[in-house]
């Protein structure tokens, strides 16, 4: 992976007389072992790569000894646990990670330095584990960090996919995308648990015995075989799992008498069809049997990881005789992130009533005091709804459930609330619309969970508001906010270190790494010009890392000393890159008609945009491919690159944003309002010193109200604005702006390359023709938009007033640690406590 040449392994390493020096010898001890004994390469060269997984197995010798004990102790004191069931983990790279949270910072550069190699350069061999997409992804992953450095009795459990997210490759004709290939040598922070495998079934028929009971039989079983990611938390001993299933067929699943007929194929398709399960994230779902490979993997996860809790249930509680059903709801927290793993709700019920003779009432009672459920978007067509058919064929058993629950529920509603009477068919998980009937899944969470909730203020005030509040009236109390968070361990500790020793040293202490509310102590120095004065070289330092990052994977080199601008998150229309670059492209306008003394005036500005637009989403491709192409145009213009550049960062993922972040100086976040729910970035972004542009949405409000107003730059419709200005766009009665018509002109006058942007403008445009009639507002928020950017610009000249900015934008996000996030799901939802390892 690296043209550096091997170097050879010192046969032994001299102790020093200083502690640390010992721990470094002892470390090198410890990687030179694994060069040589594990069995991965030939012992004969140490690499950078092979340094990499030998450093990476000398870590998990240490965590696998915490991870024991932290095991023995959750056993021995039983607490209630919380179990994260989630589709996705974007957990990035792992190393310099569990370095950090270990504190074996010092002794570990040391030790990779007696063998020759810098630690920087080891950590950055490593492949992102990218088991999900994009922010549900990484809040699983943050929320993990979190879990562990709390020392709360918490494991997350998913899918041990084989590829991850797709590579982003940018050619002539825009995004491409590459398989990932995370495992394609292995991965050495994972645990396989050949010890640990349960049969998940899929089809077959549901029989009834002649006690009435039902049972699952027939079908197709596969096995689900646990590996463990160990999860360090921070400056602790505690550290839990990520438990990831692999799919896995039965040696008696081939058929060896057609294997020695010569018809492969067919011998083995049972074999085949587990492997399937695990093979990507997302298989596209537009044909019928993409649809059924989502659901097969979403039922995996639940399947497993319940049979897997409810065997811990049991071996917890052999200590003391066994233990009541009715006390699993004490024992066990289930929290469902989002809709895709809501199949837990009618496995469980499953299991307790087929596999464990419970009746309905009581499974009942134990299901729903059991689970709780997250939801993360209100956009339509985001919210899960499965054919009734196919999870009839697939999942016979859990239909017949999903229909007692739901029957029982609009009974309960007809009996209780006569003012429901048309509202019935929507509150009801059973859509039977004759032509497509299906199952909301979101229904069926609210219906069950004891806890449904948000994920920052506005977006859980819109959940009561809109898309539940009929299910309001009915339980009040079931809806809660958990505005999200990030863990600052990674997000600025580690990915910035300059920063935070700046931090560290003002505040005299490092305690803001646990507790990042210390943070608001930065407010009273920020006038103060020594700190501003640091604070400029740590950013100017950043800055420059990220330029020769830029100019490495692009091959455009940009100016450390301009603006840097950043937006990088999916590309998704209502996140409107487009209204970014249209701003972008009235910028580059106008500085061509400028006379040259007028644009030396102007401040310089790089602008960077980044982010994978999924496969088939064909507006969000244009969108990367104009941006691409508004790139080539303005960085090769003579007149216009020294004060302005546009690139677009290919690839986004954990590992850019940890080079991305800590060098902002802006950052957009500038969704129509009411449609991001949270975004977590904008976290990252504040907590890093950068300063935001955007909406009021999702947890800009909060960011806002944190680092304060005059620190923000807004603009923008309302969420509540947002319905008449759509209606009065088809109306008609909608007056564009004139820069945003020149912007778009200046598009369609093929300036930018003979690509036709004609289908891309036109959903800009009023419901006439092609127009989607603007849906995103782009066209309405242009102009204050564009006005907020000339704020910007201004405030840019400022030097001294912007370091003060971007101080109190550090001091004022200590609210969005995700410590402070899983503190309160600990205590309003999980009913969990604390329970450190001795
Ligand atoms: N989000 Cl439903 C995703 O990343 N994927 C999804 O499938 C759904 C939501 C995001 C959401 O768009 C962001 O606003 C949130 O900040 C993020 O989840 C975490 O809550």
């Amino acid at each position: 992976a690296n043209g550096k040449a091997a170097t050879s392994l010192p046969e032994k390493i001299s102790a020093k007389a200083n502690p640390e020096a010992n721990e470094a010898t002892e470390i090198a001890g410890n990687i030179i072992y694994h060069a040589k004994y594990s069995p991965h390469f030939s012992p004969l060269k140490f690499g950078p790569e092979q340094a990499l997984y030998a450093t990476a197995e000398s870590l998990r010798d240490r965590l696998i000894q915490l991870w024991n004990e932290t095991y023995v102790h959750f056993n021995k004191v039983d607490p209630k646990q919380t179990y994260y069931l989630s589709m996705e983990y974007l957990q990035g790279r792992a190393l310099t990670n569990a370095i950090g949270n270990l504190n074996l910072q010092g002794p570990y550069a040391d030790a990779l330095r007696k063998l020759g190699y810098e630690l920087e350069e080891i950590a950055e061999q490593e492949k992102d584990a990218a088991l999900g997409n994009g922010g549900l992804g990484r809040l699983a992953s943050c929320f993990l960090d979190s879990m562990a450095t709390l020392n709360l009795p918490a494991w997350g459990y998913g899918l041990r996919y084989r590829h991850g997210l797709f590579k982003q490759i940018i050619t002539k004709k825009g995004q491409e995308e590459i398989p990932e290939d995370w495992l394609e040598k292995f991965s050495p922070w994972e645990i396989v648990r050949h010890d640990v495998v349960f049969p998940v079934r899929f089809f077959g028929k549901v029989q009834i015995n002649p006690d009435g009971s039902r049972k699952w039989v027939g079908g197709d079983v596969v096995q689900a075989l646990a590996y463990d990611v160990p999860i360090p938390g921070y400056n602790t001993k505690n550290t839990i799992s990520l438990r990831l299933w692999e799919a896995k067929a039965r040696a008696e699943d081939l058929d060896l008498f057609q294997f020695n007929e010569g018809e492969y194929e067919l011998a083995a398709q049972l074999h085949s069809r587990a492997q399937q399960i695990c093979t990507v994230l997302y298989p596209g779902d537009a044909t019928e049997n993409g649809k059924l490979l989502r659901l097969k993997q979403q039922f995996f996860l639940c399947s497993a990881s319940l049979q897997d809790i409810i065997s811990r249930f049991h071996e917890r509680s052999t200590a003391e005789g066994s233990r009541k059903w009715s006390d699993f709801p004490s024992k066990v927290a289930v929290q469902m992130n989002d809709t895709h793993p809501t199949l837990a709700i009618p496995e469980l019920m499953r299991l307790l009533m087929d596999d464990n003779g419970l009746g309905w009432d009581e499974a009942w009672d134990v299901t729903s005091r059991t689970v709780a459920y997250t939801n993360h978007t209100v956009l339509p067509e985001a919210l899960e709804k499965w054919s009734q058919s196919l999870m009839w064929k697939l999942l016979p058993r859990h239909m017949e459930i999903i229909e007692e629950i739901d029957k029982r529920f609009v009974q309960t509603i007809r009996d209780t609330r006569v003012d429901l009477e048309d509202k019935i068919s929507s509150l009801s998980i059973l859509d039977n619309n004759p032509q497509k009937p299906v199952v909301r899944m979101a229904n069926l969470c609210v219906v069950s969970s004891h806890t449904v909730n948000g994920v920052a203020q506005l977006h859980s005030d819109i959940l009561k508001a809109e898309l539940f509040a009929d299910y309001v009236s009915i339980w009040p109390n079931k809806f809660q906010n958990k505005t999200n968070g990030i863990t600052p361990r990674r997000w600025l500790r580690f990915c910035s270190p300059e920063l935070s020793d700046i931090i560290t040293k003002w505040l005299k202490t490092d305690k803001w790494i646990t507790d990042l509310d210390l943070l608001t102590g930065l407010r009273q120095f920020a006038d103060n010009e020594e700190l501003q004065s640091e604070w400029a070289s740590a950013k100017i330092a950043n800055k420059k890392r990220l330029a020769q990052y830029i100019e490495r994977v692009t091959g455009v080199s940009i100016d450390p000393t301009s603006l840097f601008d950043i937006q990088v998150k999916r590309i998704h229309e209502y996140k409107r890159q487009l209204m970014n670059i249209l701003g972008v492209i009235y910028r580059f306008k106008k500085l061509k008609e400028m006379k040259p003394e007028e644009r030396k005036k102007t401040v310089p500005r790089t602008v960077m945009i980044g982010g994978k637009a999924f496969a088939t989403y064909t507006n969000a491709k244009r969108i990367v491919k104009l941006v691409n192409d508004v790139g080539d145009v303005v960085n090769s213009d003579p007149e216009v690159n020294e004060y302005l550049k546009v690139v677009f960062v290919p690839n986004y993922n954990v590992t850019v944003a940890e080079m991305l972040i800590p060098g902002s100086e802006l950052s957009q976040h500038i969704s129509t309002a009411g449609m991001e729910a949270s975004g977590t970035s904008n976290m990252k972004f504040a907590l890093n010193g950068c300063l935001i542009i955007g909406t009021l949405d999702g947890a800009n409000v909060e960011i806002r109200e944190e680092v304060g107003e005059e620190n923000f730059f807004l603009f923008g419709a309302t969420a509540d604005q947002v319905p008449r200005l759509r209606k009065e766009r088809k109306d008609g009665l909608f007056k564009p702006d004139p820069r945003f018509e020149e912007a778009k002109q200046f598009v369609k006058s093929g300036v930018f390359g003979s690509y036709d942007y004609g289908p891309l403008l036109d959903s800009l445009e009023g419901n006439t023709g092609f127009g989607r009639g603007d849906y995103f507002l782009v066209g309405y928020d242009f102009p204050s938009y564009m006005d907020a950017q000339a704020k910007v610009d201004e405030a840019y000249k400022d030097r001294k007033g912007w370091l003060k900015m971007s101080i109190l934008s550090t001091a004022g996000s200590g609210k969005f640690s995700s410590d402070r996030t899983i503190a309160q799901y600990a205590k309003e939802i999980w009913n969990i406590e604390a329970c450190p390892v001795p």
